[in-house]
């Protein structure tokens, strides 16, 4: 599937004062600043065009623009955060969208968090995590099962959101922790299974051809290669203090 349009929001100065539960330190904002720029020119090198959000100081973990929103060619879903210091974020993200696609809601007491969406065709896994709750998931299930798409439930632990430890690449393969590879859900795609001292490497994306992955992660960049695919890596230190990954800082469509 091709991607044509991807929405990425600048992180404002105040990065550091994010939510995290990494003790990786401080991030450093102009390192953050620069990996974020490379990250946008990766995705335009690739052939997408970028809507480019301005940044916002009262929303420190803005940048991580994947948990307002999930798109697909019918409609978009606006998230209604899990953490209440998030919420408002999703306000000009919605903006944005509702000039492509059919508005649906996430409304109170649901909450979901983008990262928690994993899409494989027309297929949705929605991790229940503590971010999505499960009246949340019910009401995407709700919204996507309306506009034809199934959609299951994934228990999550031991990580922020379900895309924190699985994604989709393309051709019937998945990147997956190994700690979660014997999911039944997951049991008929080809798997590059992640080892525990790599798991960040575990959030990673494909995009128009390429798969974009964390630096710093040799074993799993060898095991992507080794099932035919080309990738990249993205300076991503700056971010994984904020705990965020490859895929939170964009919503591509
Ligand atoms: C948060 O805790 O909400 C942010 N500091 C990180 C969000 C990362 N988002 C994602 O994995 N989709």
């Amino acid at each position: 599937m091709k991607l044509s349009k991807t929405i990425v929001r600048v992180p404002p100065e105040n990065f550091s004062q994010g939510i995290t539960t990494s003790n990786l330190g401080k991030p450093d904002y102009d390192l953050a600043f620069k990996q974020h720029r490379a990250y946008c020119e990766t995705l335009k090198n690739l052939g997408v065009n970028l809507i480019m959000l301005e940044k916002d100081p009262e929303f420190p973990d803005s940048s991580f623009v994947e948990d307002t929103a999930l798109v697909n060619e019918r409609c978009a879903v606006i998230t209604r955060p899990g953490d209440p210091r998030r919420r408002g974020e999703e306000r000009k993200t919605e903006k944005v969208l509702s000039k492509f696609r059919d508005i649906k809601r996430i409304k109170k007491p649901g909450t979901v968090d983008g990262g928690d969406v994993l899409r494989i065709h027309n297929e949705y896994y929605i991790g229940l995590s503590q971010r999505t709750n499960r009246e949340g998931g019910k009401q995407l299930s709700r919204i996507l099962k309306k506009y034809g798409y199934d959609a299951e439930f994934i228990p999550v632990k031991n990580m922020l959101h379900l895309k924190s430890g699985v994604n989709y690449l393309d051709r019937g393969v998945i990147i997956i922790r190994e700690e979660m590879s014997d999911l039944t859900c997951f049991k008929n795609f080809h798997k590059i299974t992640v080892n525990p001292q790599e798991s960040y490497a575990a959030n990673c994306i494909f995009v128009n051809g390429l798969v974009l992955m964390p630096a710093g992660f040799p074993e799993t960049s060898k095991k992507i290669k080794s099932f035919g695919f080309n990738s990249t890596v993205l300076q991503m230190s700056e971010f994984e203090k904020m705990d965020g990954g490859v895929s939170c800082l964009s919503i591509r469509f």
